[in-house]
Parts: structure tokens; C-alpha cells; sequence
């Protein structure tokens, strides 16, 4: 299998995170990538290449130009302003508050385009993010030209990122870019399959009315965690998208037999969607020793989760989403596409 990769992920790297009441360093660093990296190598999955340069149109084909242009511009903004360490969103227009006019200073702009604080703007993080993506669409020019499947080694991950919003260490919607240039390509049907340890509120909510994209997720029930507001069985989708949305919310504990149940009705409705090409959102913070997660996969879980996606017998483009156990990152990510190979 290809695998598409960008050194440059390492220009993003957020100091700190709040986390239970206090800043610890960001559990999403530089080293997870390194470390998948390592286990493509080790285990001769396929060729490596850099991602070529697919300008700005794709990705204002999912989220608005006033979004893309504020993540361009808020490190420049912020240092204009003072500041020389990490900018971090503190304040939201939640309820009543004015979505209407988008602010003119920096720390008013931060809150508006984000739902969380968990998305630190660095020096780097435009070249960074923007490569990700790039890596996202050299995997899916790849598999549209033929492959059975390419694995894009994103960083940073996408889907919590919204139409024009970011948050949970998300900026641009890797996935769903894809999944939109397989469309502008050609492609009637794409699903989406999302099996980060988190709901992928992002990709749910820029797909939510639409019926060309399906998208599943498998996660921790929101009402116990991460991200709270989205990601409930009750939400099928939309106007034209209703019944192209689906929700498999797990409880803590969730370990393999109850995974794979909701992993087999998640590939029956894929199925019967009928997509002409998959997208699978593969995080693997679902691991047994995942530092901020709670179910209980272990290694060899991974290589299961592969076959079956393999055996719906699509072209496939694997999207690196999460994933904090950094030593057991690279093998548990790299069983899946080798479950899949086999
Ligand atoms: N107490 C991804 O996996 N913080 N993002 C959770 C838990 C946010 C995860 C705090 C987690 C975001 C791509
Ligand atoms: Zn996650």
C-alpha cells in the first residue's frame, strides 16, 4: 500500500493543553507521526512519497474562504499583536451571543472559528496543516487513478474540524476534503467510516444534508465524553442527508466483541449505501492504553478492524486521524492496513 507523508507536520507543535484542570504538554506531538512512520518502514508496507500541492480550491470546497483565511493569517495576527508564545482560543459565542459579524482582533477571531482550546496556532501550523491535507488528496489522486488503497499519514488529524470551525486538535478537515475531491472527481457515492476513538463531529456536521456522502462513527457515547454536543444515535441526518448519517455512541469499557458488532452493522450499511470509493477516518485512540480514551482495543483488534474493511471491497483512502499511546501508535495503525492487505 502507498503511503503519503510530509515531514513538515513537525513545524506544528503546540506547547500546552487544558487538560483536567491544569496545562500538560499536548498529547497530539510530533512523535506520533515519527512513530507510524517508523512502523510503515519496518514492516515493508509499500512505496513513500511526499504530497503534491493542490493549491487552496479543495479546501475551500469544504470550509468557508472567511475560515481558511483567518488559520492563514492568526499566527501573523497574533504576533502583530504582542505575542510570541502559542495562540489559543478563551472565549466562544455560545447561545445568545452574536454569531453575526465576525471580530476584528485576534483573540475575538480565535473564539469565533473555534468550538474549543484545544487547537493551539503556531509559527508553523499553517504550512503544517495545509500539508495534510495535501497529503489527504495525494492518497486520494492515488486511489482515484486506480489504487485499491493509499494510506495519507495526516498530521494534523481533521475530522473535529467543521465547515468553519476547529477544535480537538483540528484545523482543516483532511477526510472530508478528500471525500469531496473524490466527488469533483467523478465519483456518485462516497461513505465515510470513522473509527477514532471520537465522535468526528466536523465530518458529520459538513456532510449533515447531504446524500452523495454517508458518514458512520464509532465512539465513546458523548454524554460520558469527548466532544459532548454531537455524535447521539438520533442524529440520521437532514433534509436530502436524512438517513445518511449514523451514530454507534459505545459506553467506557468498550472492548472487541461489542466494537466489532457495531463495526459489522456499520459495514452492512455501507454495503447497502453502495459507495463507489471509502474513506476511512482512522484514528487509534480506541486502544486499550490510549492516555485520554477509554475503550479497550488491543493490538490485534487492528488487524480485524482491517479484514473487514476490506471485505467490502472498495477502493479505499485511510486518513491518520488520533491515537496518544505513542509507543503502540505505529503498529496499531499499520495493523489495520495490513488486516486489510492480507
Ligand atoms: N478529558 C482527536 O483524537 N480533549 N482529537 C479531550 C479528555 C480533546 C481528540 C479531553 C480530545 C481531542 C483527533
Ligand atoms: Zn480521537
Amino acid at each position: 500500500m502507498l503511503t503519503i507523508y510530509s515531514d513538515t507536520h513537525r513545524l506544528h507543535h503546540g506547547k500546552a493543553e487544558l487538560i483536567d484542570g491544569t496545562l500538560k504538554p499536548c498529547f497530539e506531538m510530533p512523535r506520533r507521526a515519527d512513530m507510524v512512520l517508523g512502523r510503515v518502514r519496518e514492516v515493508g508496507l509499500g512505496d513513500i512519497v511526499p504530497p503534491r500541492d493542490f493549491g487552496r480550491h479543495p479546501l475551500t470546497r469544504v470550509h468557508t474562504e472567511r475560515y481558511v483565511h483567518f488559520l492563514e493569517h492568526a499566527w501573523q495576527d497574533w504576533t502583530a499583536s504582542g505575542r510570541d508564545y502559542d495562540a489559543l482560543p478563551l472565549v466562544w459565542p455560545v447561545r445568545d451571543l452574536r454569531l453575526d459579524r465576525v471580530p476584528r482582533d485576534i483573540d475575538g477571531r480565535l473564539g469565533f472559528f473555534s468550538f474549543d482550546a484545544g487547537v493551539p496556532i503556531t509559527a508553523g501550523t499553517w504550512q503544517a496543516i495545509t500539508d495534510s491535507a495535501n497529503v489527504a488528496l495525494t492518497g486520494q489522486a492515488a486511489v482515484t487513478g486506480g489504487a485499491r488503497a493509499a494510506f495519507a499519514l495526516c498530521r494534523p488529524p481533521g475530522h473535529h474540524a467543521a465547515a468553519e470551525y476547529m477544535g480537538g486538535y483540528c484545523y482543516l478537515n483532511n477526510a472530508a476534503i478528500a471525500a469531496q475531491a473524490f466527488l469533483d472527481d467523478g465519483a456518485g457515492r462516497v461513505s465515510i467510516l470513522d473509527v477514532d476513538y471520537h465522535h468526528g463531529n466536523g465530518t458529520q456536521s459538513i456532510f449533515y444534508h447531504r446524500r452523495d456522502v454517508q458518514f458512520l462513527s464509532l465512539h465513546g457515547d458523548p454524554d460520558v465524553e469527548y466532544p459532548y454536543f454531537l455524535g447521539f444515535a438520533d442524529e440520521t441526518g437532514a433534509g436530502e442527508g436524512e438517513g445518511y448519517n449514523h451514530n454507534y455512541p459505545l459506553p467506557h469499557g468498550t472492548a472487541w466483541p461489542d466494537y466489532a458488532a457495531a463495526l459489522d452493522n456499520a459495514c452492512a450499511r455501507i454495503a447497502a449505501y453502495g459507495p463507489d470509493v471509502l474513506v476511512i477516518s482512522l484514528g487509534v485512540d480506541t486502544f486499550e492504553h490510549d492516555p485520554i480514551s477509554q475503550f479497550r482495543l488491543r493490538n490485534a483488534d487492528y488487524l480485524e478492524i482491517g479484514r473487514r474493511i476490506a471485505r467490502l471491497g472498495r477502493p479505499t483512502l485511510f486518513v491518520m486521524e488520533g491515537g496518544y499511546a505513542v509507543e503502540d501508535i505505529g503498529i496499531n495503525a499499520v495493523n489495520v492496513l495490513m488486516g486489510f492487505e492480507a
